[in-house]
């Protein structure tokens, strides 16, 4: 096969050498970890660079058709790893260092993590690029350049703190800057009208401040020879001219705090995974990185077809990740209509033809509206056009549904409120040719449920793409031990073919086969638990039942069913010592919004309902529970490997899709879940019987809410959750403090239970012996892990990424080889 990039002569010790003296200023007898992290860093450069270089030039000259990922969230983890296992010279490295007597895994740790994400958008966004460049599509992913990327969170007293997350503070060896690129854009201001020559209309917008936006760009390794394309992020600065007069006119202070200003907008990421209501800084952020990614985008077509708009877009497609980059739309016909003075009707025939959006979301609370008025003052001119926008769809609406104000009413951009708000989701439906959702059933809902008239309107706009994950990061990588088994029955390919695994259902009963996948299991058990003991003192039997639920803390994903299930079990074993039950350990790992204190109360609880645990004698032979602090991607690949049970129990109809179902499970979990997201479809792959499946579904939730849900109803009734509950108020787990849990019980009774936790309760329970019943069968637990590795070849996000070609971008591979 051609590669991007030729390793057969390369030496790697020598070059590691040789970029400890001459790129670090020190030498093998000096070096710290950290040194030999960033030298090992700067040898695996050199093929990056020259991959990129070599992908750059390739499309330039095809000019070939690109998408453009905008996301204000790429989670990229750490790359060193990703990057010697995509260019297929991991092992070769740890050779090499291991003849300097450097442990790669131990320099590894060095790498701080990309975090500039919050959660499953993020990190999703980064499984694309990785699928994108593999397969050699041109692609380019633009987002922010966050300062500081989501917080690191400690635990203290069980409480969860949030502490700044300083990720470039040595430096960061992947990125690149590029003043050469660096773009110009406007902010706040007035709008002038002028009558042009022919009677022409003419908006000009006199801004009142102008930000620079400068690229970062991070090259991403496709596998085995597959592209190098790039994440472009961008970091605002103060725009040196304009702050000329003021500083000329001996305004060095003035100066200095528009400096800080335009500086704050690439700051820090916001660190909820919903909404966070009227934040001003949080559009200017969306705003800025849209309208400097569209200049760029712009830029290089012009380079190639001057100001003959007809081949835009034939050239460039752009994908909205959720509506954090929707005001991108209007930006776009700001620019056509008053820069290239186009008309409005060609204008907004480009547009459409250039959006696609993806929808993440069903829960209303979380779908983004922003004050008009805080439009307005951000971006006057902007908001004329979302108004023109909204007037002729309006016009549409009346022509298809003629009088009908109720049907106006909810699908206007403009939602007439006390306060006039801009829905961005309506925006986005309307600007863009496609629009999908994540998973089959949360499309089902899309349509049917959040945008049935959209889909009357608009047939065949609405579709699905069901997410996916990079199975190079996330079996390969993350489980060596597991992968060379596969590889060793498979061959090596699987990676790329991820489907192919399928042929590992043959071994799925065979003995020999089953105890080497147990046995790997059982090994990444050993490393977590010694991972676990490490960081926090807690002892773990590896024998045990590893059960994990790790995700973002959000009332819907229902940790609290979770914990209080465990509650449970605390209970039957202190009323039963002899209570059956193999041994089981519970983790989580989980950061919940600063500001969403349920989610921090249920951490809190946690924490506490795991001390009390761990610490009696009486129980903790056969239950622990843990919580990791500081969930991130670097501990998910440690975290996955090691699971036996994977939790995925949102309430129905809540999770669009879940992604890290996908990576538990082709890791070799067992699912305990809700007919929620993307578990559906794993429920589909693996079959019935290799899944736990639980609770109610969605045509059970809306039935139940119909016919009314007291959750006092279950509470009087089931004396084991009466009993768990009213644990919670005592000072039982929080000695000293009685009521320090009391939250959690308010929200389920007096709270009305919206997530129906009660409800589920009891199903989650039967559904948990039988995963204790399975486990104990220790072939028929091995058979159900195995082939949940070997069923879920679906959900490599090259799959997705193949969907999202195939039905919205239309592109063409853009093979780069050699020169
Ligand atoms: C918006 C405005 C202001 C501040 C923050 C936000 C914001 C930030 C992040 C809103 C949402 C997010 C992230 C959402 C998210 O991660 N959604 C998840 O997306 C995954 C990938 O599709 C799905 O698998 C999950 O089901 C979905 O919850």
């Amino acid at each position: 096969m051609k590669t991007t990039v030729e390793f057969e002569k390369y030496d790697f010790k020598q070059a590691i050498i040789r970029h400890l003296h001459s790129t670090l200023g020190t030498d093998e007898n000096k070096a710290n970890n950290h040194a030999w992290w960033k030298a090992t860093c700067a040898a695996i450069n050199e093929h990056v660079l020259e991959g990129l270089r070599k992908t750059q030039k390739k499309h330039y000259i095809n000019d070939t058709r690109a998408v453009h990922y905008f996301s204000a969230e790429f989670l990229m983890g750490r790359l060193l790893s990703n990057n010697m296992q995509n260019f297929g010279v991991f092992d070769d490295v740890r050779d090499a260092l291991k003849a300097l007597g450097v442990e790669l895994s131990d320099i590894m740790e060095e790498e701080p993590d990309m975090a500039l994400g919050n959660g499953g958008l993020g990190r999703l966004a980064a499984c694309y690029i990785d699928s994108l460049a593999t397969l050699n599509f041109p692609a380019i992913g633009y987002g922010i350049h966050y300062e500081n990327g989501l917080f690191r969170q400690e635990i203290r007293n069980g409480k969860q703190i949030e502490r700044p997350d300083a990720w470039r503070d040595y430096g960061n060896p992947w990125e690149i800057c590029r003043p050469e690129s660096i773009q110009e854009i406007s902010l706040y201001g007035y709008v002038e009208t002028k009558y042009g020559e022919n009677g022409r209309i003419q908006k000009e917008w006199h801004p009142g401040s102008i930000v620079k936006g400068l690229p970062w760009d991070i090259p991403v390794v496709g596998y085995e020879g597959g592209s190098v394309n790039v994440l472009r992020l961008w970091q605002s600065q103060s725009s040196d001219h304009f702050n000329w007069d003021v500083f000329n006119s001996g305004g060095y202070v003035d100066a200095q705090r528009e400096n800080v200003q335009a500086e704050t907008i690439s700051k820090v990421l916001y660190p909820n995974d919903d909404t966070e209501a009227g934040k001003e800084l949080r559009l200017i952020q969306q705003y800025f990185f849209c309208a400097c990614s569209l200049k760029d985008i712009i830029r290089r077509y012009k380079r190639a077809h001057g100001d003959d708009w007809s081949r835009f877009t034939e050239q460039v497609v752009i994908q909205l990740n959720d509506t954090h980059p929707a005001i991108a739309i209007p930006e776009l016909m700001r620019i056509l209509v008053d820069r290239a003075e186009l008309d409005w009707e060609k204008a907004w025939d480009i547009c459409t033809h250039t959006f696609a959006y993806t929808n993440h979301t069903l829960l209303p609370e979380a779908l983004e509206k922003w004050p008009a008025r805080m439009i307005q003052k951000i971006l006057p001119r902007h908001l004329e056009i979302i108004y023109e926008i909204n007037h002729r769809f309006m016009q549409e609406v009346e022509a298809k549904w003629p009088g009908n104000n109720d049907i106006k009413a909810k699908l206007s951009i403009i939602e007439e409120s006390s306060e006039k708000m801009v829905r961005m989701g309506n925006l986005s439906v309307i600007g863009s040719f496609a629009v999908n959702g994540v998973a089959e059933l949360h499309s089902k809902l899309v349509k049917e449920n959040l945008f049935p008239e959209f889909n009357e309107l608009y047939p065949g706009r609405l579709m699905n793409v069901t997410n996916g994950i990079t199975p190079r990061r996330w079996l390969k990588t993350c489980n060596p031990a597991l992968s060379e088994l596969v590889s060793d029955k498979i061959g090596k390919d699987w990676p790329l073919y991820l489907d192919k695994l399928q042929g590992l259902a043959k071994y799925a009963e065979q003995k020999i086969f089953q105890k080497q996948f147990m046995q790997i299991k059982h090994k990444n058990k050993v490393a977590l638990a010694k991972e676990i003991q490490a960081l926090t003192g807690i002892k773990l039997d590896t024998n045990a039942i590893f059960d994990i639920q790790i995700k973002r803390l959000h009332e819907y994903k229902r940790q609290h069913l979770n914990l209080l299930h465990i509650m449970a079990l605390y209970r039957r074993l202190l009323e039963n010592p002899d209570y059956d039950m193999h041994p089981r350990v519970f983790i989580f790992a989980a950061k919940a919004a600063p500001g969403y204190k349920l989610a921090k109360d249920i951490i809190l609880a946690i924490n506490k309902v795991a001390e009390t645990i761990n610490s009696d004698p009486r129980v903790n032979k056969k239950l622990k529970v843990v919580f990791m602090p500081n969930y991130r991607v670097s501990q998910a690949e440690k975290l996955i490997p090691a699971a036996d049970v994977s939790e995925q129990i949102s309430t129905a109809g809540k999770e669009a899709s879940g992604t890290g179902n996908m990576k538990l499970a082709l890791n070799g979990a067992v699912t305990i879940g809700t007919l929620d997201g993307a578990n559906v479809e794993i429920a589909e792959e693996v079959g019935d019987e290799n899944i736990f499946i639980f609770g109610l579904t969605i045509d059970d939730v809306s039935t139940l809410w119909d016919k009314g849900y007291n959750p006092y109803d279950i509470y009087d009734k089931n004396k084991e959750v009466k009993a768990v509950l009213d644990w919670l108020e005592t000072d039982y787990f929080t000695p000293g403090e009685p009521g320090a849990l009391l939250s959690i019980k308010h929200s389920l009774l007096e709270g009305g239970d919206p997530y129906l936790v009660l409800a589920d309760f009891e199903s989650y329970s039967s559904a948990q012996k039988e995963v204790d019943l399975a486990y104990r069968d220790k072939q028929k637990w091995a058979k159900m892990a195995i082939l949940n590795t070997a069923k879920v070849g679906k959900f490599t996000s090259d799959r997705s990424i193949k969907d999202y070609v195939d039905r919205i971008w239309k592109l063409e591979p853009c093979i780069t080889g050699h020169d």
